[in-house]
């Protein structure tokens, strides 16, 4: 039963109906691929008892078939639910899946499942160890036994044969990283130190680590630890603030550590300055290495922008990002990211639009795009840009403070912006969402601000409305400003009584900026219209 197209986004990853949070276990097994995540089946809601690994399995990550869930709450170390974890594929293409448990207490535990059959490319049936739990809070390591979970990817160190895994923790208000090394897979021993730690954040919740490229976008095993030109990541996602953040450093592979680059370890002290994948909706994100592909590639959950009574009427909550492939910058000072390629051959009916000039106050509509979904292109050149106002350092320097500044304002320019797309603006402009770049004059070069204002998405202001911004590298002297925004527009009709049913159209808007340098940000959420 392959998913009806009709009624489903052709872009985006989510289950039939009810609840989906983070990804997990994201892996390339003989030629598919595996997509598992975070579900509730009883309902649209998150449930503090019965979340189960849902499954599914693609060809292209993009058209998905759904299987039988692959762990279900079963025994006493997991009875409240199976939560987040990862995949390792051991020597001989031997998958293994490592999650968390809730058990009868509530206390989190670390647990491995292994495919009935592995020649079942499907891998449809898993079963759980009988050696679980592997890994417990007790008295002795004095784990936080409520601030245990979310197992990383296993790699192997090269030089002792060991196989290690993260598990995100904390101690007081201090995010930590504890590492586990096993010889077999089922005997694990915490290691004395942390892996890496970092003051005033709080739970650190599904950590990922993996090498990269220091020259190059291909992508990398994670148990390709020791190479020279390779540099590592961290990423963790902050509970308090719903994002994910991440760092590049090294992996001293003799001590068992991650340390961060200068710039890298400003976390303790100011989160504001560390970056993120992502500063619209995207949390509790997980890579994998596609080693067919030679690629890592990155999925995050988009939690949804309407209110619990409204997902429960609609019967699902929660989608996945676009898949993104993942590599350093050449600077190495930053990740690029981008929706990976299989994507593109959605694309059918192209619409163009030549060059215009757009003048201050004025509005283009582009004509002709019909389709429920779209991919749009589009650049700006930037002329005057000597015009542009300096960047008054008095002023707070948060960027989606910033774009809140005239943000709404779509008309009355003032020196440059802002200037950008008006996406799914209904006819009589009572909503639309505003995507648009401001341009400052900063100290040596110009800043430019990138920006999504969704206070006007929806009429229903039950929605979560939010505005986003972030600051782009890009020299607009040098380069032209662009953007690409996938768009969803998905009506479903409610209720049994077809007649009377209300009609929801959902936008889920993908953005990001690229032009022959860097990836600088993007943003990307999903956003609730409602019509009458
Ligand atoms: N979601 C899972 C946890 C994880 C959290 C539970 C992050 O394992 O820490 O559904 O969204």
């Amino acid at each position: 039963h392959s998913l009806n197209q009709t009624y489903k986004p052709s872009f985006h990853f989510q289950p039939h109906k009810n609840w989906m949070n983070d990804p997990n276990g994201p892996m390339r097994y003989k030629g598919l691929y595996h997509m598992f995540y975070q579900h509730n089946p009883k309902g649209a809601i998150w449930s503090n008892n019965s979340i189960v690994w849902g499954h599914s399995i693609s060809k292209d990550l993009v058209n998905w078939l759904s299987l039988q869930h692959a762990l279900i709450p079963s025994e006493s170390y997991d009875i409240n639910g199976c939560w987040s974890g990862s995949s390792t594929l051991l020597p001989n293409d031997k998958p293994k899946i490592l999650y968390t448990g809730i058990d009868i207490n509530q206390h989190q535990t670390q647990n491995l499942a292994i495919p009935k059959n592995v020649s079942d490319p499907l891998l449809r049936e898993w079963i759980k160890s009988p050696n679980n739990p592997l890994m417990e809070p007790n008295n002795v390591n004095k784990i936080n036994a409520t601030s245990f979970r979310d197992p990383t990817t296993a790699w192997i160190g090269h030089h002792d044969g060991f196989w290690r895994v993260l598990i995100g923790s904390q101690k007081k208000d201090k995010g930590i990283l504890i590492l586990f090394k096993s010889k077999d897979f089922f005997n694990w021993i915490q290691d004395k130190n942390p892996f890496y730690s970092a003051k005033n954040t709080g739970m650190w919740e599904c950590p990922d680590f993996f090498p990269v490229l220091i020259n190059g976008s291909i992508g990398l095993d994670i148990s390709i630890n020791n190479g020279y030109g390779i540099r590592h990541v961290v990423k963790v996602s902050l509970i308090d603030v719903s994002h994910d953040y991440y760092f590049i450093g090294t992996y001293d592979t003799i001590k068992d550590v991650f340390v961060p680059d200068k710039g890298f370890d400003k976390i303790n002290n100011e989160l504001s300055l560390v970056l993120r994948y992502d500063y619209g909706k995207f949390y509790a994100s997980k890579t994998f290495y596609d080693g067919e592909k030679k690629r890592r590639v990155l999925w995050g959950w988009i939690n949804e922008s309407s209110i619990q009574e409204d997902d429960v009427k609609k019967g699902w909550s929660g989608i996945q990002a676009i898949p993104r492939t993942l590599w350093l910058h050449k600077s190495g000072k930053q990740l690029i990211q981008w929706p990976i390629v299989e994507i593109e051959k959605l694309r059918s009916n192209h619409v163009n639009l030549h060059s215009k000039v757009l003048k201050g106050g004025k509005m283009l509509e582009i004509f002709g795009v019909t389709a429920a979904q779209a991919d749009v292109e589009i650049s700006f050149e930037v002329k005057e840009l000597e015009k542009a106002q300096v960047l008054d350092p008095s002023w707070k320097l948060d960027p989606q403070h910033l774009c809140k500044e005239n943000g709404s304002k779509v008309k009355g320019v003032v020196g440059l912006g802002p200037f950008g797309l008006l996406v799914l603006a209904s006819k009589d402009m009572k909503e639309y969402t505003t995507i648009f770049f401001k341009v400052f004059r900063g100290n040596k070069k110009h800043v430019v601000l990138m920006c999504c204002d969704t206070r006007r998405s929806s009429l229903n202001h039950n929605n979560d409305l939010a505005n986003y911004g972030a600051f782009v590298d890009v020299d607009p002297i040098n380069e032209e400003l662009s953007i690409r925004s996938l768009i969803t527009l998905w009506w479903r009709v409610l209720g049994h009584k077809e007649k009377h049913a209300s009609q929801q159209e959902f936008i889920q808007l993908w953005q990001s900026m690229i032009k022959h340098t860097f990836m600088c940000s993007i943003m990307e959420q999903l956003m609730l219209k409602s019509r009458s």
